[in-house]
């Protein structure tokens, strides 16, 4: 159920715009070791080095850096996320300079097509998740990425990609389940989640996990003396190239 391929593998090919098609039989591509450990734990210093400019989700149970949407979508504020993201995009590539382009073309190697930041969302951004904090403890919620998609593309479930770069995975736990099962109307809750058969993917760091945003998913819980941080993008294909979104 999970596609799993070596970094060195993926980075000696550099562009494999098939692998979103073989995708479609899989829950999850899974892309071990894309990026060096050095490199993680200097992105890593450097997000702890902007706490500053984190934000506090869900009154903090978890705290991203960039703007994340669908927080503000549950919270009713979604004006304020619109009116934050330049201000937080700016600060985001000034401490990580480059990071949200890299995190774009490994999205773009996989679609196989041109990504876009769509125009005045938030570009690839990044969420804490504290150790001992409620989603380490509890879990997170069993969701399908489908905040930002809008109702016409929700319905014709046009083509959407989630991808999650891993930064610092906790010591234990804190991978990805991953259900066997696809949006088709009916919301997790209303989904025999037993009856369903899953998978998880167990991250490392470095490692770049890409999921059908249809898919549905749920972080496990976690046991680390360390925050559980990772980069997310949301994707949408608009008919032409890949528009993407935090
Ligand atoms: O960090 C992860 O493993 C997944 C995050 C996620 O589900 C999301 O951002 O929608
Ligand atoms: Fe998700």
């Amino acid at each position: 159920m999970i596609l799993n391929i070596s970094g060195e593998d993926y980075l000696s090919r550099q562009f494999i715009p098939t692998l979103w098609h073989q995708m479609q039989d899989f829950t999850a591509l899974h892309i071990h070791s894309v990026l060096p450990k050095e490199i993680c734990e200097d992105i890593v210093a450097k997000v702890y080095k902007n706490k500053e400019h984190w934000n506090s989700d869900f009154d903090g149970l978890q705290f991203s850096f960039g703007q994340a949407y669908y927080p503000h979508l549950e919270a009713g504020t979604t004006e304020e996320y619109f009116q934050k993201v330049p201000n937080s995009d700016e600060q985001f590539n000034q401490a990580l300079p480059g990071l949200q382009e890299m995190a774009m073309k490994f999205l773009s190697s996989i679609v196989g097509g041109y990504v876009q930041q769509r125009d005045g969302w938030s570009g690839p951004g990044i969420h804490i998740f504290p150790a001992n904090g409620y989603a380490a403890n509890n879990a997170g919620e069993v969701h399908f990425d489908l905040d930002g998609i809008s109702d016409s593309d929700r319905i014709a479930l046009s083509p959407a990609i989630t991808m999650i770069l891993m930064l610092q995975p906790p010591t234990l736990g804190g991978g990805l389940k991953v259900w066997n099962t696809k949006y088709s109307g009916r919301t997790a809750d209303e989904l025999a989640l037993d009856e369903i058969p899953s998978t998880i993917v167990e991250y490392g760091i470095g490692d770049l996990v890409f999921i059908n945003s249809y898919t549905l998913h749920q972080i496990q819980p976690f046991q680390s003396q360390c925050d559980r941080i990772s980069l997310t993008v949301h994707s949408i294909y608009n008919g032409e190239c890949w528009d993407c979104w935090f």
